[in-house]
């Protein structure tokens, strides 16, 4: 059967601080700093309400976060204003390597997934409004099982949703959590560092690879496997 490759969506395919510019018109130069904090709280959120078994959707978690974030930041968003960032996100782009490198996969004939905490309709919409929904068989969320990544169900959940053994399937993300959730249970996993800036956890668990723009992700991939 061939490779079977799992996308990781926010953070990996789409770019979460694609919020900036509407940000900036409401906040100014606070915009990044905002978006940075409100993406940690989002993931922090999925985390704790994965740990203790007390699950709302992945939009749930990012509403609570943007919520967060104002209130530490002390941005007074109106209701308006926060609808219309929540709205944004739901159609966020994707990042500028994604199209060449998918593209690229694609034509090296790995059967493609795209695996996110988001909700199926969440992805359907964001995939599709980036324009790369084309290149996926099937999505696989989180929200099927209520819980989120990195718990060991949810990689469990997408091998056999893709009908793959652990050693034939590719986890591809920029987030080191889900990189070490998908080695811890079995997967194989390529880790996007897209700028030297991110710093991957100092654990005992490193990737597979590593690479540093999407569009290396085919041949890298097709190298490793031809060592094996
Ligand atoms: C995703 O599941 C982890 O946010 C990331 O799409």
């Amino acid at each position: 059967m061939p490779t079977t490759l799992a996308f990781d969506v926010y953070g990996t395919l789409i770019d979460t601080h694609g919020v900036i510019s509407v940000l900036e018109k409401f906040i100014g130069a606070q915009a990044f700093e905002f978006s940075r904090l409100w993406r940690e709280k989002q993931l922090e959120y999925s985390f704790r309400r994965g740990l203790m078994q007390n699950y709302q959707s992945f939009a749930v978690c990012t509403r609570d976060a943007l919520e967060y974030t104002c209130l530490v930041t002390k941005a007074s968003l109106s209701n308006k204003e926060k609808l219309e960032l929540m709205n944004v996100y739901s159609i966020l782009p994707s990042f500028k390597d994604v199209k060449e490198g998918l593209e690229q996969v694609k034509k090296a004939g790995f059967r493609m997934f795209a695996f996110s905490n988001g909700s199926s309709e969440a992805l359907e919409l964001l995939l599709a409004n980036a324009n790369i929904r084309k290149y996926f068989i099937d999505i696989v969320s989180a929200d099927e099982i209520k819980t989120f990544k990195p718990s060991p169900a949810i990689y469990r959940h997408f091998l056999k949703r893709a009908n793959s053994a652990g050693a034939e399937a590719w986890l591809i993300s920029s987030n080191p959590f889900d990189i070490i959730g998908a080695i811890s249970s079995g997967m194989r996993a390529a880790w996007v560092q897209r700028s030297e800036e991110s710093i991957f956890d100092p654990w005992d668990i490193k990737p597979t690879i590593v690479i540093n723009k999407l569009s290396d992700i085919a041949e890298s991939i097709l190298n490793e496997s031809n060592k094996t």
